[in-house]
């Protein structure tokens, strides 16, 4: 791994993001996904698709659980990237009690989209391990108006999805789109910052760890319906929790 520059947690604070191209090396990204490959080799992957507008959820996911027993190695970069997080934005962040949700990974074949949303913890890094074609994220970093103490209600909800509107952001937001390369890490406040991934256009799928952080004390009201629409191929009512 290169040396770390450590940026001031004011300017992370200030613009919601950062990133750190060949955080870890080519050749580390080509055995991470070798360990992927013989993973899958003898497993079954979930692959979850809510039919949600504009953008779907569409992808194959390895929840945290199956990284814990299956793929030590991700567990360990989800704890080597703590240290990085915890310097970037001088809090004590761990990773998230819900171990299911805390590290993923995430794959996108062909077609493939993440829809908008904003993720239910307060730091989320991700490590891009290869380069496709389209499959960009997009964001809107520091964009959401957050209600105080109200994180979850009803009318939050609202806000979220007017604030989701191409109009209001392209009119309000910042517009950053950033292409999947190997070894890019990216780190934002993803509570804050609205994002999606656009489709992939080709054959190659788009693969990357995604590492969830936050507050020891942190809670999620909308966890059970949540987990059940991000990690399982289960019918689920069609209302789109709107976090991640
Ligand atoms: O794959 C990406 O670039 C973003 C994924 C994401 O936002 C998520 O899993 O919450
Ligand atoms: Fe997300």
């Amino acid at each position: 791994m290169k040396d770390y520059q450590i940026r001031s947690a004011e300017e992370f604070q200030r613009t919601g993001y950062f990133f750190h191209e060949n955080f870890i090396s080519q050749t580390e990204c080509n055995s991470l996904l070798q360990l992927i490959t013989d993973y899958r080799q003898t497993n079954s992957v979930p692959k979850i698709y809510r039919n949600v507008k504009p953008i779907p959820l569409s992808y194959f996911v390895i929840d945290g659980k199956i990284i814990q027993s299956h793929i030590p190695e991700v567990q360990k970069l989800y704890e080597t990237v703590n240290q990085i997080i915890n310097n970037l934005t001088n809090k004590q962040l761990f990773p998230l009690q819900d171990i299911q949700v805390g590290c993923n990974i995430n794959i996108t074949e062909k077609g493939g989209t993440y829809r908008w949303h904003y993720d239910r913890n307060a730091i989320t890094a991700l490590l891009y391990l290869n380069e496709v074609d389209g499959g960009e994220i997009e964001f809107y970093p520091n964009y959401r108006i957050t209600l105080p103490s109200a994180k979850f209600s009803r009318f939050q909800s609202v806000i979220d999805r007017v604030q989701q509107l191409s109009f209001f952001r392209h009119t309000f937001g910042r517009q950053i789109i950033i292409k999947p390369q190997p070894g890019l890490l990216l780190v934002m406040a993803g509570d804050k910052c609205l994002h999606s991934v656009r489709p992939v256009t080709e054959a190659r799928e788009r693969i990357n760890i995604v590492m969830a952080y936050d507050l020891p004390n942190a809670n999620f009201v909308v966890k059970d319906q949540l987990n059940t629409y991000l990690y399982s191929s289960e019918e689920v009512l069609n209302t789109d929790p709107n976090y991640s």
